[in-house]
C-alpha cells in the first residue's frame, strides 16, 4: 500500500487548488513553484508512486496524460513555439513528490535539458 501525498488531496479538492483539467483518469493544476511562464502538472488520479510502478493497466491513463498536456499547451498558447514534458523518477531523477506527474513547461525558450 503506497502512502498518499498532497497530490491525492488536490485531486479530491481537500486542498482547494484551482484545477485546469480533471476527468476520470487524470487531473492538472499549476505547479506551486513555477520554473517557466507555463508550468503545469498533469497527474493520474490513481496513486502511482513512480514510473517504476506503472503497469500495463495504466497505459490508457499515461496516454491520457499526454493528450491532456497537448490540450493544455494549446490553451496556454505555447503549442507552436513548443514546450517540454518531463517525468522525474526517484532520487537521481530529482523526484520530490511520490505520485507520478508530468511537468508541462513552456512560454519561454528552455535551456539544455541535461546537466
Ligand atoms: P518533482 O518532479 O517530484 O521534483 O516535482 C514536484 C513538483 O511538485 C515541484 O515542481 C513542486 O513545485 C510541485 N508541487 C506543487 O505544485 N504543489 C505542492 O503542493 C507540492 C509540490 I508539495
Amino acid at each position: 500500500m503506497s502512502e498518499e501525498t498532497i497530490f491525492s488531496k488536490i485531486i479530491r479538492q481537500e486542498i482547494p487548488t484551482p484545477l485546469l483539467y480533471q476527468d476520470d483518469l487524470v487531473t492538472a493544476f499549476r505547479d506551486i513553484s513555477p520554473k517557466a511562464p507555463t508550468h503545469i502538472l498533469i497527474i493520474p488520479n490513481k496513486l502511482i508512486p513512480t514510473a517504476n510502478d506503472v503497469e500495463e493497466e495504466d497505459e490508457l491513463t499515461l496516454g491520457r496524460m499526454i493528450t491532456v498536456a497537448k490540450k493544455l499547451a494549446r490553451e496556454e498558447g505555447i503549442s507552436e513555439d513548443g514546450y517540454r514534458l518531463i517525468m522525474n523518477c526517484n532520487s537521481h531523477g530529482g523526484q520530490e513528490v511520490y505520485h507520478i506527474h508530468m511537468h508541462l513547461l513552456g512560454g519561454k525558450r528552455l535551456g539544455p535539458m541535461l546537466s
